[in-house]
């Protein structure tokens, strides 16, 4: 399934028809989604465009090598102008603006050269959002933007969204789409796009080609998980002609990793249980282990793929990890017999791929319990998937073969927007006074545009 060229032109006009963009990876961002949407960054500003790119989590040190990880916001601005219009009738000139600032009051005065300014001649709007149009990198869903989505609806419903994705599970939201499940990674719909598009295709600088190459590497595994095409490998063998520093990329991602992690890592694979009949490996790590290690339930991520590589025989992998705020997180990949996302589904009502998924388990009284419950369940339900394949004797219809890490929930991260209606409301006690002197000559003919800091 390769993009859609309708698709394609329209979002190319989209990026050509639009001026303030905001550019958003999921929540729990990963390497894929923070470069694809530092790759729309590095190519729109080239293109002229007002660029916001937000990494909605605590920023990754260990992606910081990434060009423009410097250019990361963490928080949508949302400052919507209040447009007041005064209409210059009959002859009305003006010559000065001024404000004065109370407490709880702003006083726009408005010092005519000419004329009389009526109370008709005023009338209120809102004016220009800070965006135009946002691009969705990487995301199955909105919701899985986290607080980024749910603390802003409106704009999200107000502006035009674009979808850049991979994921065959994409709820298709946003007015735009360019959903590629073939591809291996979002950087890799992102290429084919940019590519496209003829006057964009040698914008690709070295700084883009790294980032996009990023993406690639981390999502196949560095080409090793079954979703990479023959098309993901020339991709990359284009993206390294055009520049991209692939040893860079391989020594911050696979070869720098904090001895927290490698300790927690060394537990998780040490602790690795078999059920060779049921064709089921799992691990698990504890709060205490956390602790111990001082760790974080993040830095477990990666141990999966190390738990496949060991024993790839079996149909299902589970790590189970204790999280922070309570509860387990259960991360499952399966081969193509077992459907995980199906398997997360039924038995504790998680999602995922067909061959990555995961669930949650909110409350219990021991971890280690709840680990040997869950795969009972896990087990039940795949000896469930097995019989039904039994019984249908029609040939198999093909796998998807897409294979991803499982979209992460939610962040639950509590938005820091109230700290700035706080401030907002914290207004300069002391009175200021502001003019501003009109230049006539400009009044008739052009826009002026006279920006003031309200803020001391
Ligand atoms: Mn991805």
């Amino acid at each position: 399934m390769a993009l859609n060229p309708s698709e394609l032109a329209a979002a190319t006009q989209a990026i050509r028809g639009h001026q303030r963009i905001l550019v958003v990876p999921h929540a729990n961002v990963d390497p894929d989604g923070l470069s694809s949407a530092l790759a729309c960054f590095e190519l729109f500003t080239g293109l002229g465009k007002e660029v916001t790119v937000i990494c909605p989590d605590t920023l990754p040190e260990s992606l910081a090598f990434l060009p423009g990880f410097d250019k990361l916001e963490r928080e949508i601005a949302e400052a919507n102008n209040f447009i007041i219009t005064v209409n210059l009738q009959e002859g009305v000139e003006i010559d000065k603006l001024r404000y004065t600032v109370e407490e709880q009051k702003v006083n726009i005065i408005v010092v005519p050269k000419r004329g009389k300014i009526r109370p008709s001649q005023i009338s209120f709007g809102e004016g220009e959002r800070k965006y135009d149009l946002v691009v969705v990198v990487d995301s199955a869903d909105l919701a899985l933007l986290g607080s980024l989505y749910s603390d802003h609806v409106d704009l999200f419903s107000e502006i035009p969204v674009l979808n850049v994705d991979h994921h065959i599970s994409n709820t298709r939201f946003g007015q735009l789409q360019l959903i590629d499940a073939t591809a291996a990674s979002a950087t890799e719909v992102l290429y084919g796009w940019f590519t496209h598009v003829t006057e964009w295709k040698s914008r690709i600088t070295p700084d883009m080609a790294t980032l996009l190459l990023t993406g690639l590497i981390t999502d196949t595994r560095s080409f090793q998980n079954p979703n990479t095409t023959p098309r993901s490998l020339e991709i990359a063998a284009e993206l390294l002609e055009k520049g991209a520093r692939q040893q860079e990329i391989i020594q911050h991602i696979y070869k720098t990793k904090p001895l927290s992690t490698l300790k927690i890592w060394g537990r998780a694979l040490n602790r690795i249980q078999v059920d060779r009949k049921a064709g089921i490996v799992w691990s698990s790590v504890s709060k205490e282990d956390l602790q111990e290690m001082d760790a974080t339930s993040k830095e477990t991520h990666g141990i999966l793929d190390e738990l496949i590589s060991t024993l790839p025989e079996a149909d299902v992998h589970v790590l189970f990890t204790e999280v922070e705020e309570g509860g387990l997180k259960a991360s499952m990949r399966s081969s193509a017999a077992i459907d995980a996302s199906r398997l997360a589904q039924e038995t504790y009502g998680g999602g995922g791929h067909p061959r990555a998924a995961g669930f949650r388990v909110r409350s219990f009284d021991n971890f280690q319990l709840q680990v040997l419950d869950c795969v009972q369940k896990l087990k039940t339900g795949m000896e469930q998937q097995r019989k039904e394949v039994d019984l249908v004797t029609t040939e198999g219809t093909p796998q998807a073969v897409v294979q991803k890490p499982e979209s992460p929930p939610p962040s639950a991260a509590a938005s820091v927007d109230r700290q700035k209606a706080e401030a907002m409301q914290a207004v300069p006690v002391q009175e200021i006074d502001v003019v501003e002197t009109m230049r006539s000559g400009e009044q008739a003919s052009g826009q002026v545009d006279v920006v003031r800091g309200l803020a001391k």
